[in-house]
């Protein structure tokens, strides 16, 4: 069991502890996200969505080409929670980025520390050519009064936008939940922008259904860790939240980088996710009659009109190659919006939009994550009353009659359903 000041810096660094980050283009002449490597775009990102260093905290990256092909320039960058960049002492000296070729094959362990009695955190982008397999892998160790407390293994994922981790927090046991969250700018192609934007974050009781959902804001580039429950030192996302055994789904409009920590009796370690939402909980279907599309609806002009929560029966047919429906909201609700296709009777792999009415794109999702479903999903915060547009298309342009599908539209405040 940790003394109490060993507790008090492990809190203090849980709260803030992530790694991913904004490109800066031109700095140096060897690294060029817009340039093209074997046909395809240079730039990919994953993210260690928490890092901490100092206050006991130290740790090293190990980056590793996994491909075949060499990478001429990989790029590690370390970035403060608004977004800044996080210098950190390596083995290059005082550096908040670097840049290294990384052959097919090759490993590069770069390890960080600071020379400061506060724990800093931040989180971590690893940028590579597309053309390139490179991952790398966090180990984070915690020290205390000269031994070592807890050593934490951490992946780089490839930015999502939804994820699910399991999730306890017991006020009597000293068990608390909590996420870090990187809002990173990962350059992407065909994407929304990044941008501020608020994470919806939901706790899903063990049957199934949604206990409560809070909204959790964070600027571009920003980063932030919170427990799910009171008593870890940061304001706890559910407050009088001291008993809960279940899961945890978090979704917002763009890709992001999340890990789940667990904290008990003062040690912290952390909580593997898993890619994509429990849709689940949060399926209509069973208390949502069905209505029909209604064609034409393939301009934004015709978005048909939904009243909510919508269970639309719909077909991406030969005349149109696209279904667009339109809702009124207001900012701060909470949009979950996803398709459903029957297995074995629908061929339709939908690819899934919410956009403004003049264009602008603000979420997309192809997959749902869920294994060998091809149907979309998106919950996001919406960011000012309006009216929103739903799209849904086959991700390869197919249409025809067997292309049908359910769309599932809900919208609700946050808080207790
Ligand atoms: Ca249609
Ligand atoms: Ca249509
Ligand atoms: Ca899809």
């Amino acid at each position: 069991m940790p003394n109490r000041r060993t507790a008090a810096v492990l809190h203090f660094a849980a709260a803030v502890f992530l790694l991913t980050g904004s490109l800066t283009a031109g700095g140096d002449p060897r690294f060029d996200c817009t340039q093209e490597l074997a046909g395809a775009s240079r730039c990919l990102f994953v993210t260690f969505a928490q890092l901490a260093a100092g206050g006991g905290f130290s740790g090293e990256i190990i980056v590793t080409n996994q491909g075949y092909e060499d990478d001429e320039a990989v790029r590690l960058d370390f970035f403060a929670d608004d977004g800044t960049p996080l210098a950190l002492e390596t083995d290059s000296g005082m550096e908040a980025e670097r840049i290294f070729p990384l052959g097919a094959g090759e490993s590069r362990i770069i390890p960080f520390s600071l020379d400061s009695e506060v724990a800093v955190p931040g989180y971590g982008r690893l940028t590579f050519a597309s053309s390139a397999s490179v991952r790398g892998s966090l180990l984070l160790r915690v020290m205390a009064d000269g031994s070592l407390q807890t050593e934490v293994g951490v992946r780089a994922d490839i930015p999502r936008s939804s994820y699910t981790f399991p999730a306890e927090v017991d006020s009597a046991r000293f068990i608390n939940t909590g996420l870090a969250l990187a809002n990173g700018a990962f350059q992407r192609v065909n994407l929304p922008d990044p941008t501020a934007q608020g994470f919806v974050i939901s706790l899903i009781e063990l049957d199934g259904t949604v206990r409560a959902t809070t909204v959790l804001p964070l600027g571009l580039n920003g980063h932030t860790s919170a427990f799910l429950g009171a008593g870890s030192g940061t304001p706890p996302l559910f407050p009088g939240l001291d008993n809960f055994r279940g899961s945890v789904s978090v979704s917002a409009a763009v890709d992001f980088g999340l890990l789940a920590l667990r904290l008990e009796s003062g040690i912290l370690t952390s909580v593997a996710n898993d890619f994509g939402p429990v849709v689940g909980a949060f399926d209509i279907r069973g208390t949502t009659q069905e209505t029909p599309e209604a064609e034409p609806n393939n301009s934004v002009g015709d978005a048909q009109a939904l009243t909510l929560p919508a269970n639309v029966t719909g077909v991406i047919d030969t005349q149109d190659g696209r279904d667009l429906f339109q809702i009124a909201a207001t900012q701060g609700q909470v949009l979950t919006v996803y398709t459903v296709t029957e297995k074995g009777v629908s061929v339709l792999d939908t690819y899934l939009a919410v956009e403004r009415p003049d264009g602008i794109v603000l979420a997309v999702n192809d997959q749902n994550e869920l294994i060998f479903r091809d149907d979309g999903f998106l919950r996001m915060e919406i960011p000012e009353d309006g009216t929103y547009i739903l799209r849904v298309e086959d991700f390869f342009f197919g249409e025809g009659a067997d292309f049908t599908y359910n769309l599932l539209v809900r919208l609700d405040p946050p808080g207790v359903p």
